[in-house]
């Protein structure tokens, strides 16, 4: 065959796979197997030195021509199969614009925080501060500074946690701990009457603990808002007074209230409050047990005693105190049936309120 005809058949083969290459790799195979230091091509240009000179000129302007011309195709042909191969990335990584976003759930305030924060904020529109506490404290704060007895039965093992050594017997350690875990919030109250300047009027809102197994009307841990006021002149009128005006800012105006007498160990005279039966308006129905009435809180007139324990004068100063529960009361103010349900942190529930 001669130098021209192999000229041909090169060309021929070579535009014939450059146009079959199916890919970029498979182009740069091609190539290299035309214009690489081993192709085909350049052992055919190579070739030329070997020509009688008479040759060298057709054979060379052949040969030179075709490099071109595979050039060229080359060329083309990559910038057809990059086009291709950027618009298949393009739709393999397409967005979807059109679909849903991911809802991230954003969380708010649980049912008795708010409501914690609303009775709150009643006592400061009428002049109360809040004041803080720990919920572990001592046998003192709690039971001794509050006038109970020695012997009153909170302070039992029954009916209080106690924080115990971990090294020693829990049970036998605990008739001696003096440190507990609080059943109510009035230590707090009782370090403000020891530190800071009268008259006092305090709101001690908090989480307190008593060893209740759970069921719909105890929890062993709650959330309890108790109020202490101390000033010249306090009477069981301010009192009555106060807690009317808080129970119709909480359940409405239409709402009445009656105070029974009771007994606490911190307060003389004491009483527990009653609120009217949201439901039946105080007909008496299932939901109040057939008295018309709902118990929602505990109060009285600090007795002379507690004034004793943090040295403020009974013949000069008075003062009346009130505790409640959160949770109680959210109970009765949305018919939730059981306390628990308040702690059990089910969304279907909680997301009513
Ligand atoms: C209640 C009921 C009655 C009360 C008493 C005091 C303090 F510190 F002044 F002695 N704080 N809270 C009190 C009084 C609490 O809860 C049902």
């Amino acid at each position: 065959m001669s130098l021209v005809e192999e000229i041909g058949e090169q060309r021929g083969l070579l535009l014939a796979r450059v146009a079959e290459a199916a890919d970029s790799a498979a182009l740069e195979q091609v190539r290299v197997g035309a214009l690489g230091k081993k192709g085909s091509l350049t052992a055919l240009l190579r070739g030329m030195g070997q020509l009688p000179p008479e040759e060298r000129g057709a054979v060379g302007r052949a040969a030179n021509l075709l490099r071109d011309e595979v050039e060229a195709a080359l060329a083309a042909r990559r910038d057809e199969l990059q086009a291709a191969e950027l618009d298949a990335r393009i739709s393999a990584e397409a967005i979807d614009v059109t679909l849903p976003g991911r809802v991230r759930p954003i969380g708010t305030q649980h049912l008795i925080s708010r409501l914690t924060d609303e009775i709150v904020e009643v006592f400061r529109g009428i002049g109360y501060q809040v004041v803080d506490g720990t919920e572990v404290e001592t046998a003192y704060y709690n039971f001794d500074a509050l006038n109970a007895p020695p012997d009153h039965p909170s302070r039992s093992l029954q009916d209080t946690f106690y924080v115990v050594d971990r090294s020693g017997d829990a049970a036998a350690m605990a008739g001696e701990s003096d440190v507990l875990l609080r059943p109510q919030t009035s230590a707090a109250q009782v370090h403000a009457m020891e530190e800071r300047e009268l008259p006092l009027y305090i709101l001690a809102p908090g989480r307190v603990y008593r060893r209740d197994v759970a069921d719909p009307t105890h929890l062993p841990q709650f959330t309890q808002i108790e109020g202490l006021v101390v000033d010249e002149g306090i009477t069981f009128g301010d009192l009555k007074g106060t807690l009317e005006y808080f129970c119709r800012q909480v359940f409405g105006p239409e709402r009445r209230t009656r105070f029974r007498p009771h007994f606490f160990p911190f307060t003389e005279p004491s009483a527990e409050v009653d609120v009217s039966c949201g439901i039946c308006d105080g007909a008496g129905c299932r939901s109040c047990g057939g008295t018309g009435w709902l118990e929602i809180l505990g109060c009285g007139m600090v007795d002379p005693n507690v004034f004793g324990h943090v040295g403020i004068d009974p013949e000069t100063y008075s003062g009346f105190a009130f505790g409640l529960g959160i949770e109680r009361i959210a109970c009765l103010k949305y018919n939730v049936p059981d306390l628990r349900m308040l702690l059990e942190g089910d969304m279907r529930f909680l997301r009513q309120f």
